[in-house]
């Protein structure tokens, strides 16, 4: 099927589901290539989500009680939740923080996507970048996170001062998102397009505009998603006000070349100084 955005077969929300076994099949790693991202189905189960989401809640009690900042320099973003009580939307190195958290990435099938990165010098993120992510959107008057502007998740090591290694970003996602509620929207084929496409595709996180060749994502809780480093995207708000409109998302990342462990004398970086201003 091709369609006026010029990427056979995928538009809007239309694109294939796949299934993540221990190894990837020639056809997933044909799409991640041409595309730059791919959807598993079910890859937790509805209980396992149940027990993140508890997880989550007693890390932010314990941030909340003690008034922490940060995360080996990485900044924790506050808002307040639908019933008025403050809560953490964006999370890092969560895995520092739960042993439930820390044994999910010790899952055997995250071994198999290091060959989307075409190298076997692959590792998870476990103490490197941000750790597991934590993401809570909420659209309510007081929310600080309910949108995310067009950014590849790259930009950071330019910001480092470091060689645009490959990278890739899984997603764990924790609450149905379907595209009329906002959600994840991807630029097929812009993470392979060179330097100029990475640094000058869109405007960095100010830029929220939808564009025509946008994919978005439909997910429910247990999907995995996975995106390249290079590619462009963005988190569109939900046009929904409160409840309706929550939606929680952890990220870790895949990872090759130095080992850059983060502690907590690590500062914040510029790049996560824009996010912080520009994403609300
Ligand atoms: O929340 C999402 O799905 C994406 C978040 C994101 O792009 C990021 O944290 O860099
Ligand atoms: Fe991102």
């Amino acid at each position: 099927m091709a369609n006026n955005n010029g990427h056979k077969g995928i538009s809007g929300s239309n694109y294939p589901l796949f299934y993540l076994d221990s190894v990837l099949t020639q056809e997933q790693k044909d799409f991640f290539e041409k595309n730059g991202f791919i959807h598993f189905k079910n890859f937790i189960s509805k209980e396992t989500v149940s027990l993140i989401l508890a997880e989550s809640e007693k890390i932010q009690k314990d941030w909340i009680e003690t008034d922490r900042k940060s995360v080996n320099g990485v900044p924790i973003k506050y808002g307040i939740d639908v019933d008025g009580k403050k809560i953490v939307q964006r999370f890092a190195f969560t895995n520092h923080f739960s042993p439930v958290l820390n044994d999910l990435l010790k899952d055997e099938r995250f071994k198999a996507l290091f060959d989307l990165i075409g190298t076997d010098d692959c590792r998870i993120g476990e103490n490197e970048k941000d750790g597991l992510v934590f993401n809570h959107y909420v659209n309510t008057t007081e929310s600080n996170f309910s949108q995310m502007g067009w950014h590849t998740d790259a930009l950071r090591d330019i910001f480092y001062g470091n060689k645009v290694m490959p990278m890739l970003n899984v997603g764990i996602h924790l609450d149905y998102s379907s595209t009329d509620n906002g959600g994840l929207r991807l630029l097929p084929g812009t993470h392979n397009k060179g330097m100029r496409t990475l640094l000058f595709k869109k405007l960095y996180f100010v830029n929220n505009k939808a564009d025509k060749r946008e994919v978005g994502l439909s997910v429910e809780p247990g999907d995995l998603t996975i995106h390249d480093g290079r590619l462009w995207h963005r988190v569109a708000q939900s046009p929904f006000i409160g409840e309706k409109s929550r939606r929680r998302v952890m990220y870790v990342p895949i990872i090759t070349g130095k080992f850059q462990p983060k502690t907590e004398e690590s500062k914040p970086l510029l790049y996560q100084r824009l996010m912080a201003i520009t994403n609300k």
